[in-house]
């Protein structure tokens, strides 16, 4: 008999604790437009089992919603993601998926609580649906990176178009990635993470 079965030992799972070395936890929080990737990308990074409370699109969402894009999309976030990622053995993200949905906007006081940063999910086939939640986030002073999530029928503009197209201010960092993959979304928050850092080192340039 095999004593060395996979059975896990009762308990938390080994993912599940953080190391003792953990001292910094750092709020992020991940928002977009409806159907952009922000379930995905938490989900892609997460270390542990994301928390997502996503509901089958109702009536209330229809006409609302638009899913132009996005028709194979049944399932709405109706209150948020949440997972976590350490970034080396101190750091650690604690990420926030957030709807862009006016409708939902009631919510954003409360997350945005203590969140050092965000990064804003965009897709080029629905630019017009980030321009609200950029807006937000300058009003409110969250600074933030923009990720261009790749959907394969997307068009594919330079960057400097897409940054002229968002008004977005030369220091904002705007990268492409693929939600669905754990390497590239990691790189948004590292990428956030860097921008944060060169905010704290030259305030001046945000
Ligand atoms: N091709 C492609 N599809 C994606 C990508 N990210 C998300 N999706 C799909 O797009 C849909 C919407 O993503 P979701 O994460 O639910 O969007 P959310 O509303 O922002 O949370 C889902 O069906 C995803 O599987 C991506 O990078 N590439
Ligand atoms: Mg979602």
């Amino acid at each position: 008999m095999d004593f060395k079965s996979s059975e896990q030992p009762a308990g938390p799972r080994r993912e599940d604790v953080l190391p003792d070395t953990a001292t910094a936890a750092v709020k992020v929080v991940i928002v977009g437009g409806f159907g952009v990737g922000k379930t995905t990308l938490v989900g892609s990074v997460s270390e542990i089992r994301p928390l997502t409370t996503e509901e089958t699109m109702t009536q209330a969402g229809v006409g609302i919603d638009d899913t132009v894009g996005v028709e194979r999309k049944t399932a709405t976030t109706v209150a948020m993601d949440f997972g976590r990622i350490s970034i080396n053995e101190e750091l650690v993200l604690y990420l926030f998926g957030t709807p862009g949905q006016e409708r939902f906007w009631f919510l954003w006081r409360g997350l945005f609580e203590g969140a050092l940063g965000a990064v804003v999910l965009v897709d080029t086939r629905r630019l017009e649906v980030s321009f609200d939640v950029l807006g937000r986030l300058e009003e409110r002073g969250v600074p933030f990176v923009v990720a261009v999530n790749s959907f394969p029928d997307a068009p594919d503009y330079p960057l400097d178009e897409l940054r002229g197209a968002l008004d977005l201010p030369a220091s904002v960092p705007i990268l492409v990635c693929d939600a669905r993959r754990r390497d590239s979304s990691r790189d948004v928050l590292m990428a956030l993470m860097r921008y944060l850092h060169s905010l704290a080192v030259t305030p001046e340039a945000s």
